[in-house]
Order: C-alpha cells, then sequence, then structure tokens
C-alpha cells in the first residue's frame, strides 16, 4: 500500500475541531501525520497540547510562527500587534513548562517520501520564513524566490487558513487549510496525502466549539466564536 499521510495544519488552539478530524481522519488509517504549525495560539492551549503530545504512531511536528511566538513569550516589544500579544501572553500563561518546551523544540521543516508524489516538503508559512504567505492567487514571480533552494517538487504550506492545490514556479503547492480557524469554509480543514490529494474539510458541532471558545477565557473570546460560526472569507 502506498504510504499516506495527513496533514494538519493551524489548529489554533481549537479542541473540538482538533477532536473532530482526528474521528474523520481514523477512517483513512493515514500511515503518518504532519501537525503543520500554530498548534496552541488560541482559546484552548491546554487540551490542545496535552491531545497531540499524547498521539501515538509516526506524528511529525513542524512549527509554526504562532509556536514560536508562544514558546518565547513574544508581546508588542516583539513586534505583535497588541491583540496578538495580549492572546499570545495569555496562551503562554496557560501552558505548563514542558508544553513551552514542546513548543520552543519544534523543528521548521519536514521532508518525506511519498510513493507516487516524491519527496514532499512540509513548511508553515513558505520554505523560507514560518511567517511569509503562499495564497491561492500569489503571483509566480513572488514565489519564485520562495521555492528556488527546494529541491522536492511538491511542498505543503499552511498559514494563511484557506486550502488550495496549485502547481507554480515548478512545483506543486498545497495548503491543507486551518483544522481551528478556517476562512472561506466552515468545518475542520485539513488534507490527506498520497498517492492523491484529498482537500478534506469535516464537519463538527461549531455551536458547541463556541460555547467553549465563550467559557476559555481567552482575549477576545467573542472574535474567536464569531470566526467558528462565520468564517470570515478572507485569510490572515
Ligand atoms: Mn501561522
Amino acid at each position: 500500500m502506498p504510504k499516506r499521510v495527513a496533514a494538519l495544519y493551524d489548529i489554533h488552539g481549537n479542541f473540538l475541531a482538533l477532536e473532530a478530524v482526528l474521528a474523520d481522519m481514523k477512517k483513512f488509517a493515514p500511515d503518518e501525520i504532519v501537525i503543520g504549525g500554530d498548534l496552541a495560539w488560541g482559546p484552548e492551549p491546554v487540551a490542545v497540547m496535552e491531545r497531540l503530545m499524547s498521539l501515538t504512531g509516526k506524528i511529525h511536528f513542524i512549527r509554526g510562527n504562532a509556536d514560536r511566538e508562544v514558546a518565547g513569550r513574544y508581546g508588542v516589544g516583539q513586534g505583535l500587534e497588541p491583540w496578538v500579544a495580549d492572546i499570545n501572553l495569555w496562551c503562554a500563561g496557560q501552558l505548563s513548562a514542558s508544553h513551552m518546551d514542546f513548543l520552543g523544540r519544534l523543528p521548521e521543516q519536514k521532508v518525506l517520501n511519498m510513493d507516487g508524489l516524491g519527496n514532499v516538503l512540509f513548511v508553515h508559512g513558505s520554505p523560507r520564513s514560518d511567517e511569509e504567505s503562499i495564497r491561492a492567487d500569489t503571483p509566480e514571480v513572488e514565489i519564485m524566490p520562495m521555492v528556488k533552494d527546494v529541491s522536492p517538487n511538491m511542498i505543503v504550506c499552511g498559514h494563511t487558513h484557506i486550502q488550495f492545490d496549485r502547481t507554480v514556479a515548478g512545483k506543486r503547492i498545497l495548503n491543507p487549510g486551518s483544522v481551528g480557524l478556517p476562512s472561506g469554509t466552515k468545518g475542520a480543514c485539513w488534507a490527506l496525502i498520497g498517492p492523491d490529494i484529498e482537500l478534506r474539510v469535516t464537519e463538527y458541532d461549531c455551536v458547541a466549539a463556541a460555547e467553549r471558545i465563550r467559557r476559555s477565557g481567552v482575549p477576545m473570546a467573542e472574535d474567536f466564536a464569531a470566526h467558528i460560526l462565520h468564517p470570515p472569507a478572507e485569510g490572515p
């Protein structure tokens, strides 16, 4: 059987969305899982970290910008917008030393050899930055310098929270979308990779998720809840 990998990106502390994807994923029995960064920054950092750190099997974690920022306790002094910093420091305050240590040690990239697809590079933002955006409509001329030193023919990236699958600048570039804070889609977005590519949207109880978010104590809880219930068209 060809290897099949589940790619779960941008969970952003949405515990019920993560649970829904993990349950849906079981049906496909993927051989390996890639958790593509931005794990904890959001309404339920502790529950999400506990769940992720207890997963068994072949799990590869890569680091998102938000993981770097939470682990480093970034605030406005490190360049975060005030509202991002509020949430960031609240998350850092919720997490245990072992959660913070885990986030602080994540590698930036992972390469997996996939039957039929060759080597696949997993990153959070772009191959050269965890906070650089590649979108469905990013012009080829902008993408070319981001991928020029990449040897794999396929790149999986996240960060912008909207699914796409496009071939540009000589690379197939896939964004699995966001598990916890998707834009343009209601549900929890992820991807199954190998040998085909399947962009999936797992429906879950967004009303229950919004209720948990309101009780979480996270700053801007109402905005998180509104995002889950009525996803904006545009990604971050
Ligand atoms: Mn990100």
